[in-house]
């Protein structure tokens, strides 16, 4: 499935939800996390429903590529000068919340939760 219609996040990128948007091309969307864990936090997606990494395949491997080297051009430009961390909660056991596949991005001077 491409498009999930009862997935917040798909209805994220059609814009039915709002978000704090801080990218988009054709292929990723980028937006800040509701419930921050760290001063900088927002979330990488692909526009293409993937529920999560456990159903990631071969034919993913370069929008994921993409996604992972968006991370530091967009930590930079949201301010995260000194680093960043980015985390993929996968599953019931990763702590998973949100079954579109997302990357989040952490960053700002510590100290912070470290979720
Ligand atoms: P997780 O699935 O646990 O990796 O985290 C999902 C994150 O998504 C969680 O930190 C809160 C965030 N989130 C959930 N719903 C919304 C929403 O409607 N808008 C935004 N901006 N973030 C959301």
């Amino acid at each position: 499935m491409s498009h999930d219609p009862n997935c917040v996040f798909c209805k994220i990128v059609a814009g039915q939800i709002p978000s704090k948007k801080v990218y988009e091309d054709e292929e990723l969307f980028a937006f800040h996390d509701i419930r921050p864990h760290a001063p900088i936090h927002f979330m990488i997606i692909p526009k293409l429903h993937v529920p999560s990494l456990n159903e990631a395949t071969a034919e993913h491997q370069a929008l994921l590529g993409r996604i992972l080297t968006l991370a530091p051009r967009l930590a930079r430009e949201q301010g995260a000068s000194n680093g960043f961390r980015t985390v993929i909660n996968t599953g019931v056991d990763g702590g998973q919340e949100v079954y579109h596949l997302h990357v989040h991005v952490m960053g700002g001077p510590r100290p912070w939760n470290l979720g």
